[in-house]
């Protein structure tokens, strides 16, 4: 009896491998509006490949624009046995005509989705036509239960931790997050699943650094211990019980080892740390940028707090390669910050640490967000103002959108200013409003205004390294 066979024909829809095939074939995919890395599909790939012979990971990924025919002929070309997509919550809409087409092209074939829009939205996401599992935390362990299930190594009758199911009643599901507790014992992202001929650089994200350096994305743990109102990272504290649960590293010596493997096997020129609070443990820091500068030796950038960015940690950082930090500052308004957005570091504090960074010789990227819910044009103006300031190598600005299960969501929708979801809203440029307009916020005629001075003032002062 082969080891497929003990519950072969009962599970849900599958397409059960014959035993000749023998091999699983998984297929990873996910929308982004420009070619990405996604971390945590790249961690789902190692841990399933550490965890269960016989599977074959493939990586589709999906691009703004691409032909849902050619997208559907790529994936099928792989006969899939299990298709895991992963979602944001702005992605989730732009990704479903294409499961739409991959639905009707492969019937059987189970799909799961996984990411920030099952964490938030769970049941909604179960509803959508095509969708037969979601996943409701980290996705490492779940994907492995589902394929032992799918490969009828499992009972079907038994439901999987962290994952609700379409065919199965609500009774009988087990609606509790598998959360990943602990990093050490895990496997680091599996980068190979990107590779286009063994290569990678197709992928590098670009920022301040130069364009012609093979640029990683990588993290050295997840979490971040913050309660901005307008971030998801809100309703993970609360999924994990506070940071106590949320923060998570992965063992220093180990994590510097793997990026020193990755800078040979890739020809990695620069990395960037997409931790989202990367300086929150300043010991655990500390100890990192030490032995990546022994080990590692390559330039680097990082996203930090303005409350991290203190003359030891800049000058610690600058001294092991630090080439840039990424921080927000979101508004240059302080009465705003404060009763807005729970940030409460003063105009003040944001310009010393930036001049802090900048004495370490230390380049700078900022993120504004423009177009949220009671903020003036003069709000937006002083966001400028400061931005002036500051006089960021790269400045990034986001229209604001209203992300479900974060506290801002919940003050757009009580005030009656959601606006119905459109799949072009994506594609919406900067300066058309993702809310109502409204007392007290700006008007979308002023918002377009303020937005043609904006991109003015980026074009003029992008400083990225040549
Ligand atoms: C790195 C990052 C990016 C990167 C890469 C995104 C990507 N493809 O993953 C870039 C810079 C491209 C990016 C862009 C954007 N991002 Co971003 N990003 C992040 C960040 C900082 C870290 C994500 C990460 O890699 N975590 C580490 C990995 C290992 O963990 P993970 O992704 O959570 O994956 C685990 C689980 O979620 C789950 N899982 C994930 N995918 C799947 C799939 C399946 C099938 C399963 C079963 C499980 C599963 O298992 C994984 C392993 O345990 C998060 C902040 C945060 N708090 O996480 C924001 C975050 C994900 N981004 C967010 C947003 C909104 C965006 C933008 C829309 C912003 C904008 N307006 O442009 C764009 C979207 C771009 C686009 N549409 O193309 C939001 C999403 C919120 C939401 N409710 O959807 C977050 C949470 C930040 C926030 N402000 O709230 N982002």
């Amino acid at each position: 009896m082969s080891i497929w066979g003990r519950w072969r024909g009962r599970a849900g829809p599958s397409r059960l491998p014959t035993p000749a095939a023998e091999r699983f074939h998984l297929v990873l995919t996910y929308y982004q509006r420009e070619p990405a890395y996604s971390l945590g599909l790249a961690c789902i790939s190692a841990y399933v490949k550490r965890e269960l012979d016989d599977v074959s990971v493939h990586m589709v990924p999906l691009f703004l624009g691409d032909d849902p025919d050619e997208y559907v002929r790529h994936v099928t070309a792989l006969e899939p046995h299990l298709i895991a997509v992963a979602a944001m919550h702005p992605t989730w809409m732009p990704t479903q005509p294409y499961l739409d087409a991959l639905k009707r092209a492969c019937p059987v074939t189970p799909v799961i989705v996984g990411g920030y829009q099952t964490i938030v939205s769970p049941h909604d996401t179960l509803a959508y036509p095509g969708v037969d599992y979601v996943c409701l935390g980290d996705g490492e362990e779940p994907m492995v239960a589902l394929i032992r299930r799918l490969r009828g190594e499992a009972d079907p009758t038994l439901a999987i931790p962290g994952v609700l199911e379409r065919t199965m009643t609500n009774a009988r599901q087990d609606a509790t997050p598998v959360l990943v507790r602990d990093l050490t014992g895990m496997p680091f992202p599996d980068y190979t699943i990107f590779e286009r001929d063994g290569d990678i650089d197709y992928l590098s994200p670009r920022a301040v650094q130069s364009r012609s350096l093979t640029t990683l994305p990588v993290v050295s743990g997840r979490g971040c211990p913050y309660r901005c109102t307008y971030c998801a990272n809100t309703t993970l504290l609360e999924l994990y019980g506070g940071k106590g649960g949320l923060l998570r590293k992965y063992d220093s010596q180990a994590f510097v080892l793997e990026l020193a493997r990755l800078r040979d096997r890739y020809g990695v020129e620069f990395f960037q740390f997409w931790d989202e609070e990367f300086v929150y443990d300043r010991r655990y820091t500390d100890r990192l940028l030490e032995l990546y500068r022994d080990v590692v030796g390559l330039p680097f950038s990082m996203f930090v707090r303005i409350e991290g960015m203190s003359e030891s940690l800049c000058k610690h950082a600058a001294a092991c390669g630090c080439h840039t930090m990424w921080f927000g500052v979101e508004s240059g308004s302080e009465a705003y910050r404060r009763t807005h957005l729970n940030r409460r570091m003063s105009n003040q504090q944001i310009l010393d640490a930036t001049a802090t960074a900048r004495r370490h010789g230390i380049k700078l990227m900022t993120f504004n967000m423009v177009g949220m819910p009671f903020e003036t044009l003069d709000d937006i103006r002083a966001t400028f103002a400061l931005t002036r300031t500051i006089a960021p190598e790269l400045n990034v600005v986001s229209q604001y959108f209203p992300l479900p299960g974060t506290p801002m969501y919940e003050v757009v929708r009580r005030h009656g200013l959601l606006l119905p979801q459109s799949e072009e809203q994506q594609m919406w440029p900067l300066g058309r409003l993702n809310i109502r307009e409204h007392d007290g916020g700006i008007s979308g005629h002023d918002m377009r205004q303020i937005a043609t001075e904006i991109m003015q003032y980026l074009e003029e002062h992008t400083l990225c390294d040549a």
